[in-house]
C-alpha cells in the first residue's frame, strides 16, 4: 500500500495530519512550502489542481478536501482502530460533524477572516461583512458547546478522529481573536483533544 500526504505545518492540512497520526498507518509526509509556491508547480497540479493542502495520494488516487480525506481515513483505517464508527447511524452522526465544521462553521470563519485578516489586502476588508460573519459564527459555536455540554467528545464517551478534526478547525477560529471564553464545554473538549500526544508531535510542523 502506499499512502502520502501533501501538507503544510498550520494550515487546512493540520486535521488530516492530525487524524493520519492517530490511525498510525504508514505513511509518507510531504510537506509543501506556500512561499517557494510548491503548491503551485505543474507536478503538484497534476495531483491536485486546486493549488492546495491537503491532498492525500492513496494507491495513485489523489483525495483533495480536508472533509472528505477524513471521512475516507476515518472509513479506511478509523473503524477497526475504534476511531470511526461502522457504516449506519453513528457513521452519519461522524459525517455530519465533518462536513458542518468546513462547509457550515468554517464557511463563517473564512468569511470573517477575508473581511477582517492582515492575510487579506485592506482594500477587500469589509466591516458590515465582518460583523455579519461575526455572528455567524458564534450561533456556530453555540451550537457545538450545547452538543459538548453533557459528554466528553462528539460521539460520545470515546474520542474519535471526528475530535481530531474539529479540535484543528478550532484552532482556525481562535485565529478570528473573537472572545471564545462563552464556549466552556467547547474549551474543556478541546483541552482533552489537545492532551494527546499526537497534537504536540503534530503541532512542532
Ligand atoms: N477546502 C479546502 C481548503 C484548502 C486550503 O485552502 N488550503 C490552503 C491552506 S489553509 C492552501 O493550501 N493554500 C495554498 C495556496 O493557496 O497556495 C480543504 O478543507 O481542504
Amino acid at each position: 500500500m502506499s499512502l502520502t500526504l501533501y501538507y503544510a505545518p498550520h494550515s487546512s492540512a493540520t486535521p488530516t495530519h492530525w487524524i493520519i497520526e492517530e490511525l498510525g498507518v504508514p505513511y509518507e509526509a510531504v510537506k509543501m512550502d506556500f512561499a517557494s509556491g510548491s503548491t503551485r508547480k505543474p507536478e503538484y497540479l497534476k495531483i491536485n489542481p486546486n493549488g492546495k493542502v491537503p491532498c492525500l495520494v492513496h494507491d495513485g488516487t489523489s483525495i483533495f478536501e480536508s472533509a472528505a480525506i477524513a471521512m475516507y481515513l476515518g472509513e479506511m483505517f478509523g473503524v477497526e482502530k475504534g476511531l470511526y464508527p461502522k457504516a449506519g447511524p453513528k457513521r452519519g452522526d461522524a459525517m455530519k460533524w465533518i462536513v458542518w465544521c468546513n462547509v457550515s462553521l468554517g464557511e463563517a470563519v473564512s468569511r470573517y477572516m477575508h473581511a477582517t485578516s492582515d492575510w487579506v489586502p485592506k482594500e477587500i476588508h469589509h466591516e458590515p461583512s465582518a460583523a455579519h460573519a461575526k455572528k455567524s459564527i458564534l450561533e456556530h459555536l453555540a451550537i457545538l458547546d450545547a452538543e459538548l455540554a453533557n459528554k466528553p467528545y462528539l460521539l460520545g464517551e470515546q474520542f474519535s478522529i471526528v475530535d481530531a478534526h474539529l479540535a484543528s478547525w478550532f484552532e482556525y477560529v481562535s485565529y478570528t481573536k473573537i472572545d471564545l471564553a462563552p464556549f466552556k464545554a467547547i474549551d474543556a473538549w478541546a483541552a482533552r483533544c489537545k492532551a494527546r500526544p499526537v497534537y504536540a508531535k503534530i503541532s512542532a510542523g
